[in-house]
């Protein structure tokens, strides 16, 4: 038996953000695949589309008419998941049947007047007006005595069950923290109460020394696959200086930020030549008034495109009732991503 190769041989990987585990099988990425493999061509939108409930002027589903906005725009969701008038109260039984009432609240933000565009055609100017807006949003929800997490994400075409492709993304508040970021607050603080580092600033500098899996990088952030990825092409976006929330990015780390996102978006559409479809969002500091000193702002890429425009990578089987696995390596991916960049 030869020796343990990560590049060869099935292996677990930890992810320490969340403490959980992928499985990865490398040798399976050689195997034949002979299932479509068509090259779609980006689809041609008007820079304007009268029946879009999102370019400015027109009229949304609840009547409401948005402003002729000429960067971007932000309005509570007609239809949020969340309330913020919902009544407190539980409902227990045996201890096990269990419920929680939940206030918080939805928004959608457009980032630009633009019907036609997506955040990598966006110039980096007109991202970071993004950025700012959710700066401001997360400062000012946050200060909200039932808002204890906020959420700023981005669903990303059809397949991620997009409802409108005019450039938008959303925000979820609410009064808990929610799973992903619960687990990460755990992992963090725990690293931080025994190391007095931050995990993500000595992650970062694990991956700046091994370059396989860094993407992109510029003076303030970095963008790489992480050694623990689980979708095809998953990237996140980490911050070089630790700090907790965007509340607390610089004015020069803003122009970063928004570079990163152009640069890595930008590399994406040119991986099977077609609008890259991605759930993304930034996870950072609840607002909850505690301190959490080993938080890290960072913002996860999950794309789920594994061979083409339209073959995806399906989670079912084995991942639904097992773990998640991948085929193709973090290391392979971020090689391809880090060519096209
Ligand atoms: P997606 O990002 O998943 O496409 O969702 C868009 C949101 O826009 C969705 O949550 C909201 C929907 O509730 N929406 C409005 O708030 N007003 C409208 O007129 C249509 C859609
Ligand atoms: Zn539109």
């Amino acid at each position: 038996m030869s020796a343990f190769d990560l590049e060869e041989h099935p292996h677990r990987r930890y992810n320490p953000l969340s403490g959980e585990w992928v499985l990865v099988s490398p040798h399976r990425a050689k195997r034949p695949w002979q299932g479509q493999q068509e090259a779609v061509g980006k689809e041609s939108r008007p820079p304007y589309d009268p029946t879009c409930y999102l370019c400015p002027g027109n009229t949304r589903v609840n009547g409401d008419q948005n402003p002729k906005y000429e960067s971007t725009f932000i309005f509570q969701n007609d239809f949020a998941a969340l309330q913020s008038d919902t009544p407190s109260g539980s409902f227990t039984k045996g201890g096990l049947l269990r419920a929680e009432s939940e206030r918080g609240l939805g928004k959608v933000i457009c980032f630009s007047p633009r019907h036609d565009l997506t955040l990598p055609d966006m110039e980096v100017a007109d991202i970071r007006k993004v950025v700012d807006l959710w700066q401001q949003e997360y400062e000012e929800l946050g200060k909200l005595d039932f808002i204890n997490y906020v959420q700023i994400f981005e669903n990303k075409g059809q397949v991620m069950g997009c409802s409108n492709p005019h450039p938008h993304g959303q925000i979820w508040a609410q009064s808990t923290v929610p799973g992903e970021p619960a687990k990460e607050t755990v992992q963090q603080e725990a690293y931080y109460r025994q190391n007095g580092r931050s995990l993500l600033a000595d992650y970062l500098q694990l991956e700046l020394e091994e370059q396989k899996r860094m993407v992109y990088q510029n003076d303030h952030f970095a963008v790489l696959v992480p050694f623990w990825a689980i979708w095809p092409f998953e990237t996140i976006i980490i911050s070089k200086r630790h700090f907790q929330h965007i509340g607390q990015m610089e004015s020069t780390e803003k122009d970063a930020f928004a570079d990163a996102i152009k640069n890595l978006t930008m590399a994406y559409d040119k991986v099977f030549n077609v609008s890259f479809p991605y759930s993304a969002g930034i996870h950072q500091k609840p607002t909850d008034g505690q301190e959490h000193p080993g938080w890290h702002f960072h913002m996860h890429f999950y794309p789920p495109l594994l061979r083409s425009a339209s073959v995806k990578k399906f989670m079912v089987g084995y991942e639904m009732l097992g773990d998640p696995q991948r085929d193709i390596t973090a290391e392979a991916s971020a090689e391809r991503l880090r060519n096209l960049v």
